[in-house]
């Protein structure tokens, strides 16, 4: 086996533990993370020498989409919880969508206290390297941000014709997912956008001092596309800006919420796969912010917005753009399954879950064509 495999290996050893495991717990949700072991291995005791001999068996895995939880949402900050989603959502995968299938990498150890390694002092990184890996002296990161950015670096530089399929957590999560994705398709020569739906426009430059959280993380991917434009935003409509002062600003593309309602998702999505053709776009990432979708379906989120996306609207954008591109990297964040903070009818964290499981599976299945 050839060294990069090896140092991946031993990278997901130490920074990853088992499906489901990302939230460090001694006994809330025994239950739930039982049920999902139950599923994913047959038994709920005992489970870590098994995920890790499944390991060994991701290279001959039939499926190029290798789900990776990172249940974090220390980048957050309006209201918490998104560091459920990942237990949550493959659960909901698995009862609801059987049919869409990845290799399960694990989820990121995560310290909920800890965004990125760079803000922490030597003392602080120290301890937790103890705490984590059982030595003050480490080589591996401690924060989420710094662990998930290793691991994915890791991940493409072994693995070309596989992609990640992330699940959060807040959204400063996707700031490592697609900087590595990003960087690594440059790298093949491959010309990429980034597809992201968001209720907001998460091009702050920093949020209270703060370079990377879920309101600051597109902005400094934009150094790692091939130009700012193709950076491409969908269901926008909680913003304290218009829409030129965005594009003007950063040279990104935004389609609003109340353009996709009105002109029609097939209109909106023609105009964009001209714009990618006209771009020589290789290859797609799509990052998928729940509350994109209208807070009928998705109140289980941790600033649910009216006015949005259907799920259909969603839908009907993805199968129109994976029909011309291949998707080989995707996301999906901001579900908070605990939290249900709508006061619309018949909303509840069911619904949010089920129909972001189900946007899931299709980008689970584009990512396996
Ligand atoms: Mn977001």
């Amino acid at each position: 086996m050839s060294t990069q495999w090896q140092t991946f290996k031993s990278k997901v050893e130490h920074c990853l533990c088992p499906p489901g495991d990302g939230v460090f717990t001694v006994n809330t949700a025994k239950e739930r993370k039982a049920a999902l072991r139950n599923k994913l291995y047959g038994q709920e005791d005992n489970v870590e020498p098994l995920w890790r001999d499944s390991l060994e068996t991701l290279s001959q895995s039939p499926y190029k989409a290798v789900t990776l939880g990172i249940s974090s949402d220390c980048g957050g900050g309006i209201l918490r919880g998104a560091n459920w989603g990942p237990l949550f959502l493959r659960s909901t995968l698995i009862d609801q969508q059987p049919q869409a299938k990845s290799f399960d990498l694990g989820d990121v150890r995560v310290i909920p206290h800890l965004l990125h390694d760079k803000y922490l002092n030597d003392a602080t990184i120290s301890n937790c390297q103890k705490a984590l890996y059982d030595n003050p002296n480490s080589e591996y990161y401690v924060s989420p941000l710094s662990i998930t950015e290793d691991v994915c670096d890791s991940f493409y530089a072994t693995f070309t014709d596989k992609g990640i399929f992330g699940i959060g957590g807040d959204h400063s999560i996707s700031y490592p997912l697609t900087k590595a994705y990003l960087k690594a398709k440059r790298e093949q020569g491959k010309r990429t956008a980034i597809i992201h739906f968001d209720a907001h426009t998460d091009l702050l430059v920093e949020r209270l001092g703060i370079d990377l959280c879920f309101g600051s993380w597109c902005t400094h991917i934009l150094e790692f596309l091939p130009a700012p434009h193709h950076l491409i935003q969908f269901g926008i409509r909680s913003s304290g800006k218009p829409k030129a002062h965005w594009e003007s600003t950063f040279g990104i593309k935004q389609h609003w919420a109340h353009e996709i309602i009105e002109r029609g998702a097939q209109d909106v999505a023609s105009e964009v796969i001209a714009q990618l053709k006209a771009d020589n776009v290789d290859e797609l990432y799509v990052s998928f912010d729940i509350d994109a979708l209208d807070e009928e379906f998705a109140s289980a989120t941790g600033t649910p917005e009216g006015n949005g996306l259907t799920p259909k609207h969603a839908l009907d954008i993805l199968v129109a753009l994976a029909d011309e591109f291949p998707i080989t990297g995707a996301d999906m964040m901001e579900i908070a399954p605990f939290t249900d903070s709508s006061l619309v009818g018949q909303s509840s964290s069911e619904t949010t879950l089920r129909e972001g499981a189900k946007i899931s599976a299709f980008l689970i299945n584009a990512m396996n064509r």
